[in-house]
């Protein structure tokens, strides 16, 4: 399979970062869906990233759901509970860790645009987003050693993503004060092998 992805993309590293646990073989294809030469809409008609192409042709998006499919191939460790409430509790998780991550980009693109284009109104309400879905994953947090369970699961690994996230290009919003068990959370992952091989490039 083919994983289509741009080094910059928080929910590319996401699927890069579940492909490592995993040890599952895969061709990444890197494609900025952002230059002129992209083929991503090749591929997803929405012209995203990340994208995954199966040897017969079919084609997988968005982040979520080839994290499911993923799933599905049965390799260890399986990073999501085989059904039940448990299941929708550690997709819940993924979910609002991907939401950060919405807010965190949209706000970086609105901080990217020219000074009397930009909207403060529009990055204060991202900003708000993040910072009350931050605590309450510090809440979630306090007291465990991951946030769904007694292993890691995909909700962790998407939460660590958000905050690796953060740290590029949001560090004006200092998210480690006052959140310690996030950031213990965040030290847990940030040195593991599938998080170190996947850190963006600078730029
Ligand atoms: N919800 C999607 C978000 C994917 C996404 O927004 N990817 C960005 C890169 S970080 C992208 O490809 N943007 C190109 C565009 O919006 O045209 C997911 O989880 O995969």
């Amino acid at each position: 399979m083919k994983l289509l992805a741009s080094l910059t993309s928080p929910y590319a590293r996401k699927i890069r970062i579940l492909l490592a646990e995993k040890q599952l073989p895969f061709e990444l294809v890197v494609d900025s869906p952002w230059e002129a030469n992209t083929r991503v809409p090749e591929v997803n008609p929405l012209g995203k990233v990340p994208a995954l192409v199966l040897d017969s042709g079919e084609v997988f998006f968005d982040s979520p759901v080839i994290a499911g499919y993923l799933e599905t191939l049965d390799a260890h460790p399986s990073l999501l509970p085989p059904g039940g409430i448990e299941r929708v509790r550690v997709r819940q998780t993924e979910a609002l860790a991907d939401g950060i991550l919405d807010a965190a980009v949209g706000a970086y693109l609105e901080g990217r645009r020219p000074d009397a284009q930009q909207s403060s109104v529009s990055i204060a309400r991202q900003f708000d987003k993040i910072r009350r879905s931050l605590d309450e994953l510090e809440k979630r947090a306090s007291g465990h050693t991951w946030l769904d369970g007694d292993a890691m699961q995909l909700g962790d690994i998407t939460v660590g993503v958000a905050l690796g996230y953060l740290d590029l290009r949001l560090p004006q919003l200092d998210w480690h004060t006052d959140r310690p068990a996030l950031t213990a959370l965040a030290e847990r992952l940030f040195t593991r092998p599938s998080f170190v091989a996947t850190i963006p490039p600078a730029g």
